[in-house]
């Protein structure tokens, strides 16, 4: 995840603060922590708090300290929506992040590019750009949340997963849908169908209001509020329906695939 990993709670081990926060919470939240990889950015995500100093990591254990089983109740409903923001909390400069510097990451033609829908869909024709504008599009401004322990609030718009996977006919029962991207040693990442179905997950064509820029996954990523950052993919080049896990780029890495609520 490149350059970002410097940036880490100066101060403050992230192993301790976790191992801290385990202790502070109530059994079923601890259970569902440790099963999920018991990992800082899944704290963040947990407490909506942005850990990048000492002061916040001390806010962070406040917050988990106050947990009980009403938010627990919220925390763990797959269907809970990301909390939004107004656009004056977005993030500037909003941060690149990759496995490489930003000046390696892919330089896709729009022209050139179409997004190819394989597995179990009535419909698999590839997409231009050009057919995907022309699809409905909402905006969202929601926070990003690295596992690295950053955050930042951003504004994406585009077309919601599931009306696209309804207009392709995707068999929804399907467990995943798989992601496959440009990157130059590859990347992808497999999302769980109820949160491809939710309705924040969206096909993302604009940050901040302009075509996405390249830093941030030009011409299409997938943009999942619910989940961390990882589970975000950038130039996205295909998505499979399929019943089988096909694995992803951090996933295999030892990152858990169910990273959020
Ligand atoms: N194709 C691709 N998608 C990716 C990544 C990547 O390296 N390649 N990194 C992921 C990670 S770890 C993060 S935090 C976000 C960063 O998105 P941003 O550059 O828009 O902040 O993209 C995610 N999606
Ligand atoms: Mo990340």
């Amino acid at each position: 995840m490149g350059r970002m990993r410097k940036l880490l709670i100066p101060g403050v081990d992230k192993k301790l603060l976790v191992k801290d926060a385990i202790k502070v919470m109530p059994d079923f939240t601890r259970r569902r922590f440790i099963a999920g990889g018991a990992s800082l950015g899944a704290l963040t995500l947990l407490t909506g708090c942005d850990v990048v100093n000492s002061d916040s990591a001390d806010q962070l254990l406040a917050q988990v300290s106050k947990f009980n089983d009403s938010v627990q109740a919220w925390i763990f409903n797959p269907d809970a929506l990301a909390p939004t923001f107004p656009e004056s909390a977005i993030t500037k400069p909003f941060p690149f992040n990759g496995y490489y510097e930003v000046d390696e990451a892919p330089e896709i033609a729009g022209p050139d590019w179409k997004l190819e829908v394989r597995g179990l869909v009535e419909n698999k024709k590839s997409w231009t750009i050009d057919e995907l504008y022309q699809l409905p599009q909402v905006k969202q401004v929601t926070r990003h949340i690295c596992v690295e322990g950053w955050s930042a609030i951003g504004s994406w718009t585009g077309t919601p997963l599931r009306d696209f996977l309804k207009l392709i006919g995707a068999d929804t029962s399907a467990k995943y849908v798989w992601f496959q991207c440009a990157d130059k040693d590859g990347y992808n990442s497999p999302l769980d169908m109820r949160t491809a179905l939710h309705p924040q997950t969206q096909m993302t064509f604009k940050f901040a209001d302009e075509i996405l820029p390249r830093a941030y996954g030009y011409p299409m990523k997938i943009r999942v509020p619910t989940k961390l950052g990882f589970k975000n993919p950038k130039y996205v080049i295909s998505m499979e329906v399929t019943n089988d896990y096909k694995g992803g780029y951090w996933e295999d890495q030892g990152y858990n695939s169910f990273s959020g609520n």
